[in-house]
């Protein structure tokens, strides 16, 4: 693994990965991108990871996509084949995500966030979409997301004046889930994350993709969606355990079987 991402797998079955990359403000560089996707792409398919907590470190989340790529390369960065591929492996990780924001989150950093499943914030957090004064606007997802999450209003604000919002602003429009004081995001991330770490693997992932599909169909096909997805975690021998438990007055054991 490069250390532009660092790993650390816990006891808790939480995978931490942190941008590493701090003397560019973790700029989303291509061989950034494609050491996350790489992360992700792992702990997608192994069983010890139950949960991915992301975060930039103490003092940024991430300065968003990598300028200084667009000057040398141009538009071929867009084309580029290898970080599309990447980048939606980072949009499609199955499994719970939560970001842990401190600092700012801005560009392809705040789309970042964007991806997580449940986003806690400092204090001190900013988000923020400056695209627009290097005469571009979000490329990776941007105006879609905070469209459907925050809202038209606050997305058109963002992205076209590219000023950014402070974290309050951001709870209140939903794109954070919850605030914690400043250099406190990573420790309260990985509590909430011990704790979905201890839930059933399979219902988890079914859980994110049944939310997803709000984001993507209309709804009697999310509906829909949602029915065909809990009979499959109805079949799981997870779903006995947790009825047998409860009617047993223990705790679950899951297997994620
Ligand atoms: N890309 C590359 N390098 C960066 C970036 C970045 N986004 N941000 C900071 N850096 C570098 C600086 O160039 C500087 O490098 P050097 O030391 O070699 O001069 C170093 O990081 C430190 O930067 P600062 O001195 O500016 O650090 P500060 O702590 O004073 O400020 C800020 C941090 C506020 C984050 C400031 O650096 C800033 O405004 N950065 C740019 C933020 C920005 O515009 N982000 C949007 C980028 S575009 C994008 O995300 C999506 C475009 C569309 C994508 C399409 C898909 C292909």
């Amino acid at each position: 693994m490069s250390d532009l991402v660092l790993s650390t797998l816990d006891s808790n079955n939480v995978l931490h990965l942190r941008l590493n990359r701090p003397e560019a403000r973790n700029a989303l560089s291509r061989p950034l991108i494609s050491a996350l996707a790489g992360a992700l792409r792992a702990a997608a398919s192994d069983e010890a990871v139950r949960v991915v907590l992301l975060s930039g470190g103490d003092k940024q989340f991430c300065a968003g996509a990598d300028i200084k790529e667009f000057v040398a390369e141009g538009g071929a960065v867009l084309e580029d084949r290898q970080r599309i591929e990447n980048w939606a492996a980072i949009e499609s990780f199955p499994k719970p995500m939560i970001a842990a924001v401190e600092g700012y989150a801005f560009g392809g950093g705040f789309e970042l966030a964007l991806l997580a499943d449940i986003v806690i914030a400092a204090e001190n957090a900013r988000f923020g979409f400056p695209e627009i004064n290097l005469g571009l606007f979000p490329g990776d997802g941007g105006t879609q997301r905070a469209a459907r999450t925050a809202g038209k209003a606050l997305a058109m604000k963002l992205i076209l004046t590219g000023e950014p919002i402070d974290a309050a602003t951001a709870l209140d429009a939903g794109l954070v889930t919850e605030l914690v004081p400043a250099g406190d995001a990573a420790v309260r991330a990985g509590a909430l994350a011990a704790l979905i770490a201890a839930k059933p693997p399979i219902a988890l992932r079914l859980a994110k993709a049944s939310v997803l599909a709000a984001f993507e169909v209309p709804l009697a096909a999310g509906l829909l969606q949602e029915r065909q997805l809990i009979a499959r975690a109805f079949a799981t021998e997870d779903r006995m355990e947790g009825v047998t438990a409860f009617k047993e007055k223990r705790p679950p054991v899951f297997k994620g079987r």
